[in-house]
């Protein structure tokens, strides 16, 4: 396929990209706006690089006919949280959406990767409005905490220095690390009541001061 086509081809999970992160962001605005502690601490989104598609297809030896239907996430989204509970909580805010169609779950949180990873991971279909008429493409959504975020973004990097083969002694440390991040949201949950108080007043006091 030449650039061109490529481009072709990602413009609609581009489009998809920019619209769910400028929505979700906007949940974040109306809890404020309400008075109310917000379960997405931030969101980022990237569409997957030709380059990394094309290694996921060899991978799994897809064909090029099938791209679209089986790399899930040519089109990526990470919502951020800061505890495990609001995991569940952004979850259910994705399901009642009228414009996600949810097709999978993985929840990675209660059935944690054999490599230490955790995140929950929901597929869906979401439609883009083209010069050609509607589209819809399959997005993932990854939803994980600060913590889990910190570990995945950590494995990743070593995972590509290493070309996959992470050696026994760094797979070891990432294990231990692995748990340490459980223990870690463990106890942050424990005083998640406090930290939640404390922010919302915070945030709120900011906000009337924006607003003079
Ligand atoms: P990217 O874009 O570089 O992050 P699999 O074959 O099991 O690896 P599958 O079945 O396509 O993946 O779907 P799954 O399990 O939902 O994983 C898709 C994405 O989840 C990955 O994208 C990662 O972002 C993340 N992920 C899954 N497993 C791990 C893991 O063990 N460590 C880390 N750090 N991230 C993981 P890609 O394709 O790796 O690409």
């Amino acid at each position: 396929m030449d650039i061109l086509l490529w481009h072709k081809v990602l413009s609609p999970y581009e489009m998809a990209v920019d619209e769910l992160i400028l929505k979700l962001n906007h949940i974040k605005q109306e809890f404020l706006m309400n008075g109310k502690y917000c379960p997405i601490e931030h969101v980022m989104g990237r569409v997957k690089s030709i380059s990394s598609i094309l290694d996921k297809m060899q991978k799994k030896s897809i064909p090029m006919e099938r791209m679209e239907e089986l790399v899930e996430d040519i089109a990526g989204i990470r919502i951020i949280c800061q505890f495990v509970e609001d995991i569940d909580r952004v979850s259910a805010l994705l399901a009642e959406r009228s414009d996600l169609k949810i097709i999978e779950i993985k929840d990675y949180v209660r059935n944690q990767k054999e490599s230490g990873y955790r995140s929950y991971h929901v597929v869906a279909l979401y439609t883009v409005n083209t010069i050609e008429g509607p589209r819809e493409v399959q997005v993932e959504i990854q939803i994980r905490t600060m913590a889990m975020d910190f570990w995945a973004t950590t494995e990743h990097s070593l995972q590509y220095k290493y070309k996959g083969a992470i050696p026994e002694k760094v797979g070891a440390r990432l294990a231990n690390a692995a748990n340490a991040i459980i223990a870690l949201d463990t106890e942050m949950s424990s005083v998640r009541d406090e930290i939640m108080d404390a922010q919302l007043s915070s945030k709120m006091k900011y906000k009337l001061v924006e607003d003079i």
